[in-house]
C-alpha cells in the first residue's frame, strides 16, 4: 500500500469582487511563490498534484440581464455567478481526475461554486464551514451587500429558493442538506444570520462552544452528526484563525482559533479519509507588513499540509527511506 498515490487537483480563483478590498485576488500565486507545491508534496511523499493554474471566466449578458432587473442591490452579482458557474464546472473536470482537490481563493464568495460543483460530483456531500462568519445571509438581509457574505445560502435546499431568479435548479441542482453542515469558529453573526441559524437548526460551533468544550469534544459532535458514508468538504476561511495567527484577512475578528486548534480540527477531518474537497479563502496580502503577510502565508501552509498528510507524531510510511541504517 505505501507506493498508492492520491490525486490531488489545485485551481486557483483570484476573485475578490464578493467584498470591497483589492489584494484577496493575489492570495493563489503567492501561495504558490510560497512553495505551496513543496510544502504538500513534502507532507505525503504519494501525492501526485495537478496545478490547473487560476481560474478565468466571462460574464454573459443573461447575467448582466439578472443583475439589473433582480439583484441590482447585491455587489458584482453577475461576476459572482459567472465565476461560480466557471468553477462548478472546473471541479466537476478535477473531480474526474483526481481523487481530491483544494480551491484557492479568492474571496469566500467563491465557497458556493466549489461547493456547488463538488455536490454535482458527489450528491451525497457534508460540509463543515471553518470561519469568524457564517456567510449565510440572503439578498435581502445582507447589511453591507458584500456576495462573500452570502455563499452558503446559495447551497442549501431550505434557503436557495429565496435566489429565485438565479436559475440555481439549471446550474447547480443538487443542493446541500442542512443537518450535513457545521459551522465551526464562528464568532461575529449578523441578527438576521442568527435568525436562519436557529430557525433551521443548522449546527455551529461559535468559539464560545469552543472555549466550553475544547476542540476534541467539538470535533466529535461535528463528526457524530455528518453522515459516515457522505464525503466532506471543508471550506476554511482564514479569519478563522485568531488575527495573531492570520492578520492578513479583510475582515479579521478577534478571540479567533489558535493555530494549534486550527491544524486540530483539520487533522481530525482529515483523518475521516472523507474529505474530497478544501477551500482556502480571504487571504489579503496588501493588508499588514510584509511581516504579516508571511505569518498568514504561513499558517494558511501549516492548515493545508496537515490536511493534506502531515503528521505531527510523524510520517507512517517509509517507501523512501533508506531504512538500512539499523
Ligand atoms: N456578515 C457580514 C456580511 O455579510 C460580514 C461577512 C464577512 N465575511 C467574510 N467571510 N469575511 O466570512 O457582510
Ligand atoms: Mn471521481
Ligand atoms: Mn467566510
Ligand atoms: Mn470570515
Amino acid at each position: 500500500a505505501s507506493g498508492e498515490q492520491t490525486r490531488l487537483g489545485i485551481i486557483g480563483v483570484p476573485f475578490a469582487k464578493g467584498q470591497g478590498k483589492q489584494g484577496v485576488e493575489l492570495a493563489p500565486d503567492l501561495l504558490r511563490e510560497s512553495n505551496l507545491r513543496q510544502v504538500l508534496q513534502s507532507s505525503d511523499e504519494r501525492l501526485l498534484i495537478t496545478d490547473y493554474g487560476n481560474l478565468h471566466y466571462a460574464v454573459d449578458e443573461t447575467l448582466l440581464q439578472q443583475q439589473r432587473q433582480h439583484y441590482y442591490h447585491i455587489r458584482n452579482y453577475a461576476d459572482f455567478m459567472a465565476c461560480n458557474l466557471a468553477l462548478i464546472e472546473q471541479v466537476q473536470v478535477m473531480l474526474q481526475q483526481n481523487a481530491q482537490f483544494l480551491t484557492i481563493g479568492g474571496d469566500h464568495a467563491i465557497g458556493f461554486g466549489s461547493v456547488a460543483g463538488h455536490l454535482q460530483h458527489t450528491p451525497n456531500l457534508s460540509l463543515v464551514w471553518i470561519d469568524a462568519h457564517a456567510d449565510i445571509n440572503l439578498h435581502n438581509t445582507s447589511q453591507s451587500g458584500n456576495i462573500h457574505g452570502m455563499p452558503v445560502s446559495f447551497l442549501l435546499r431550505e434557503l436557495r429558493n429565496t435566489w429565485q431568479h438565479a436559475a440555481l435548479d439549471k446550474v447547480a441542482p443538487n443542493c446541500l442538506s442542512k443537518d450535513q453542515l457545521v459551522y465551526i469558529g464562528l464568532r461575529d453573526i449578523d441578527p438576521y444570520e442568527a435568525f436562519i441559524l436557529n430557525k433551521f437548526g443548522i449546527r455551529y460551533y461559535a468559539m464560545d462552544s469552543i472555549d466550553r468544550m475544547g476542540v476534541p469534544k467539538v470535533i466529535e459532535m461535528t463528526l457524530d452528526a455528518l453522515d459516515t458514508q457522505n464525503k466532506i468538504h471543508v471550506s476554511f476561511d482564514i479569519d478563522a484563525l485568531d488575527s495573531n495567527v492570520a492578520p492578513c484577512t479583510g475582515t479579521a475578528v478577534r478571540a479567533g482559533l489558535t493555530l494549534r486548534e486550527g491544524i486540530s480540527i483539520v487533522e481530525a477531518l482529515r483523518d475521516t479519509k472523507r474529505v474530497q474537497g478544501m477551500d482556502i479563502v480571504e487571504i489579503n496580502p496588501k493588508l499588514g507588513t510584509p511581516q504579516d503577510v508571511r505569518t498568514t502565508v504561513d499558517s494558511a501552509l501549516e492548515i493545508l499540509k496537515s490536511m493534506f498528510g502531515y503528521r505531527r507524531s510523524g510520517a507512517r510510511h517509509y517507501s523512501n527511506l533508506d531504512t538500512g541504517i539499523l
